[in-house]
């Protein structure tokens, strides 16, 4: 009897240090994985088997995109105009963008600008297609 009320404190104990961890480790993780109090966020995009991963992008002005090429030739990431699949030169209102040449196993990085154009293609291979949705 003595022996079962021993182990149950003992049982106790160790249930009780281990949420405690648990709740240590909840403390300290959630600061850095809300993004209410993130200023800005690097987002990532995966370029792999002629699509970019994820397809739509949901970021804010200020954050930026890197786009990562896991293919075995090369991508960009350049804006277009909705309506047509064409590069665009000059837009009233919105700004035109694009990445350098992404080689294989390279990337390249953005920030987000507020009027930037939302719909971007690959130079290469215009039916690679992916937009940014800005919240
Ligand atoms: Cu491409």
């Amino acid at each position: 009897m003595i022996a079962n009320i021993w182990s149950a404190k003992v049982c106790r104990a160790v249930l009780g240090a281990w949420m405690l961890t648990l709740l240590v480790a909840c403390t300290l993780t959630l600061p850095v994985t809300s993004s209410a109090f993130a200023e800005s966020t690097n987002h990532l995009i995966e370029i792999k088997g002629f699509v970019y991963d994820p397809v739509t992008l949901n970021v804010n002005a200020g954050d930026s995109i890197t786009w990562v090429n896991n293919d075995f030739v090369s991508h960009t990431a350049t804006a277009v105009l909705a309506s047509s699949q064409n590069e665009v030169s000059e837009v009233s209102n919105l700004q035109y963008w694009t990445t350098e040449e992404i080689l294989p196993g390279g990337k390249e990085t953005m920030l987000v600008e507020q009027s930037m154009i939302l719909e971007y293609f690959c130079k290469y291979h215009p039916s690679m297609k992916a937009s940014i949705a800005r919240n």
